[in-house]
């Protein structure tokens, strides 16, 4: 029998996407680590028989017929077939990490959660961040909410924090969600768009259902371009409730907010991404952790006692609500830290299944109508999804806690149950496993026994009617910069609508009663007639603005794993390069050297550099900044480079900090371009120091009217 093997791949690194991420030894090393199982194991069926040709069918003849008989390829073949399970009905993109939760102290004054007691104790967790319109393959940095979903495996079992990175909701009650998803989703004659909002069913939606209006608001904001899935806030959107254990209960809303501060990309570059690198963020996540950047996130608690609910000019009830944080400030609870990705994106980021019912003892759920509903839904979405209620027996999904009880069998158990009792109670098991009574710790799980009296009724409260002051709040809170982001925003959105009516609706009736210089900017930019102050009598509340809510407030303060790009072309000057890398080195970012070729570029002093990629392969949208050694040969090449001076052009676009050392001033005149506080030019000494604290404002926005002269 002739056996002939295929020639090896050219390149394991060979990736998809358009951008070359260089073969560097770092890549082999990392790729070394994500080794089989396998090694040094025979290939064997499912069933355990060694193989001994998996390279040709079973045939009668060399040229002949396929046989039946030939279990080995249709064993493999029957579960090739089989291999998708159903995507997500939301939040179908995302990304996992795995890591740990650590309380910074000892919180049982709030709450009798054991895994908010012990600064020493790490609890595990697992992490998903999503987009929520697209498909799974759909791209990463569409304008779009971000789901941020917490899976902590605790001693007292699984509690699920399922959030977003905005810190309300389209609705109000759970029964508008199929409506909601149905009308943002790809319209269903064509399944176009892709990943986005901007067409006629999702807008002829929320203008007619104004409790959306806020919400929208905060779509059509920065925060639906994040820059990174680390730079993103969390929220647990609804109101949750803390108990102790003398069974006070308070309650209290989530928030996560990173170490990494909170900023988002400029929107055409978010757009460029979408198209150049469509992993863009589960990209950086994976080599942050795989490089030891870990991100962190706190985790705190605006906290309001039970007798205060009723004292905000809205309902804490109302999901379409922030509590502003200046009226009641977060209490920070602990720290998680994200420090290992999955070992396989099947298994563990499309199984895992988040359900915000997984609560444990010491946390409660409020009244909150889209909360009450979510209750029901996940656990429901999962049995078809996963096939089956063992969804929680898959690795990803099993508790640390044990679990048993009398729930039996079903599609897929892997469970071997022993014994004869699966009824509860019982004598011929010992009575096993038996009901925990309530206790200050380690009891069972205890319902806040809240006094209700009242009637069934199918009625919203009158205390969610105010859709509007909120969103102006959020208008307001905004810098001059994202205000204009927001009415760009709109503007483009709404252009991609066909329906006039619709846009006419969406800006008369929504946004005239949120801000009329909003709507009247919109409504010029769509052509429309000016609109008229809005109808609604739109209550006046405390608050007029909210700095929390503003990104321009959130910046971190360091330039820790941001990374710079360095462009250089032969004669360049080495000992700038150096100067620059152990400068951003000293301060945590990354810097690549890319020249206009893959091959190394040889320095003014003879000395070959290896470059990290081309130009062309990590276009300036994959940084946060750009470096120009001088040297003069080098100017040179870059000056004749179409491609060179489309980077430097396109980062300047994007408002990121530029350095130009030495020769590289050239480039100024070249570009027709003039310096400013983010476009540095100098000697080496010099350069660093502006050049770092102008990476550390994330964008130059006082150069975003200049910027748009620049064609995209
Ligand atoms: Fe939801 C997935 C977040 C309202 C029904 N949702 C899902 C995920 C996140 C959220 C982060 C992805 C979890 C993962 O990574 O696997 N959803 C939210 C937030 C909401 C919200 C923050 C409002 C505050 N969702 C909501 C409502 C319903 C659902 C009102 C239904 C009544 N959500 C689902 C779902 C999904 C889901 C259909 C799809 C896949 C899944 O659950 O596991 O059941």
């Amino acid at each position: 029998m002739s056996t002939k093997k295929p020639a090896a791949p050219k390149s394991a690194l060979a990736g998809t996407d358009t951008l070359d991420r260089g073969n560097t030894n770092a890549k082999l090393d990392s790729l070394e680590k994500f080794r089989s199982d396998a090694t040094e194991q025979a290939l064997r069926t499912n069933q355990g028989v060694k193989i001994a040709d998996n390279q040709n069918t079973l045939k009668v003849g060399a040229r002949g017929p396929s046989l039946l008989e030939d279990f080995i390829m249709r064993e493999k073949i029957t579960h090739f077939d089989h291999e998708r399970i159903p995507e997500r009905i939301v939040h179908a993109r995302g990304t996992g990490a795995h890591g740990v939760f650590q309380t910074y102290e000892n919180h049982s004054v709030l709450t009798k959660a054991g895994f908010l007691q012990d600064p020493g104790k790490k609890t595990p967790v697992f992490v998903r961040f999503s987009t929520v319109q697209g498909p799974r393959g759909s791209g990463d940095t569409v304008r779009d909410v971000r789901g941020f979903a917490v899976k902590f495996f605790t001693d007292e079992g699984n509690f699920d924090l399922v959030g977003n990175n905005m810190p309300v909701f389209f609705i109000q009650d759970a029964i508008k969600f199929p409506d909601f998803v149905h009308a943002v989703k790809p319209e269903p004659h064509n399944e176009i768009p892709t990943g986005g909002s901007a067409h006629d069913t999702f807008w002829d939606f929320v203008s007619l259902v104004p409790e959306s209006a806020h919400m929208v608001m905060w779509a059509m904001s920065d925060r639906a371009i994040p820059k990174s899935l680390r730079s993103m806030q969390g929220f647990g959107v609804h109101t949750f409730r803390l108990v102790n254990a003398e069974g006070k209960s308070r309650f209290v809303k989530f928030h996560w907010r990173p170490s990494n501060g909170t900023c988002s990309l400029v929107w055409d570059e978010a757009q460029k991404l979408a198209g150049k690198d469509t992993d863009y963020h589960r990209r950086d996540l994976w080599e942050a952790i795989e490089m030891g950047d870990y991100p962190e996130w706190e985790l705190g608690v605006q906290i309001v006692e039970e007798e205060n609910e009723h004292s905000f000019d809205f309902d804490i009830l109302d999901p379409t609500k922030i509590i502003p944080e200046e009226i009641v400030p977060i209490t920070p609870l602990g720290k998680m830290t994200l420090n290992r990705n999955p070992d396989n994106f099947f298994a563990e980021t499309e199984q895992v299944a988040f359900c915000p019912g997984h609560i444990v003892p010491g946390i409660d759920f409020s009244n909150d109508p889209l909360l009450q509903g979510r209750l029901f839904s996940y656990t429901d979405t999962q049995i078809s999804r996963l096939g089956g209620p063992n969804f929680h027996e898959i690795p990803i999904n099993r508790p640390v806690a044990p679990f048993h009880n009398g729930q039996r069998d079903a599609l897929h158990r892997t469970t071997i149950d022993k014994g004869r009792a699966s009824y509860e109670p019982n004598s011929i098991d010992g009575g096993w496993p038996k009901e925990t009574p309530p206790a200050a710790q380690d009891g069972g799980f205890e319902t806040y026994p809240e006094r209700i009296d009242a009637n069934k009724i199918r009625q919203r409260s009158e205390s969610f009617g105010d859709h509007f002051s909120q969103a102006r709040l959020f208008f307001h809170s905004m810098s001059k910069h994202e205000q204009e982001h927001i009415i760009a925003a709109y503007s483009f959105e709404l252009g991609k609508v066909e329906r006039e009516f619709i846009r006419a609706r969406e800006v008369n009736e929504i946004l005239a009663n949120i801000d009329l210089e909003l709507a009247k900017r919109v409504a010029q930019n769509l052509g429309l007639p000016a609109p008229k102050a809005g109808t609604v009598d739109v209550p006046k509340i405390s608050l007029e603005r909210s700095p929390a809510l503003s990104q321009a407030n959130l910046l971190p303060g360091n330039i820790k794993s941001r990374k710079v790009a360095i462009l250089a072309a032969n004669g360049v000057d080495g000992a700038a390069i150096d100067a620059m890398k152990k400068a951003l080195k000293a301060e945590g970012a990354h810097a690549k050297l890319l020249g206009p070729t893959s091959a190394p570029v040889t320095t003014a002093d003879g000395k070959a550099l290896p470059v990290d990629a081309s130009m062309e392969g990590l276009p300036s949208i994959a940084f946060d900044a750009v470096f120009v050694p001088g040297g003069a040969a080098s100017i040179k090449a870059l000056s004749g480079d179409g491609v060179a001076l489309h980077y430097v052009l396109e980062a300047y676009k994007h408002l990121k900090a530029i350095a130009l050392h030495g020769e590289a001033k050239q480039l100024l005149d070249v570009l027709k371009l003039e310096t400013d506080a983010g476009l540095i030019v100098g000697a080496n000494g010099k350069l660093a120091k502006p050049f770092i604290a102008a990476i550390g404002q994330h964008r130059v926005w006082d150069r975003e009217p200049k910027a748009k002269a620049i064609p995209a």
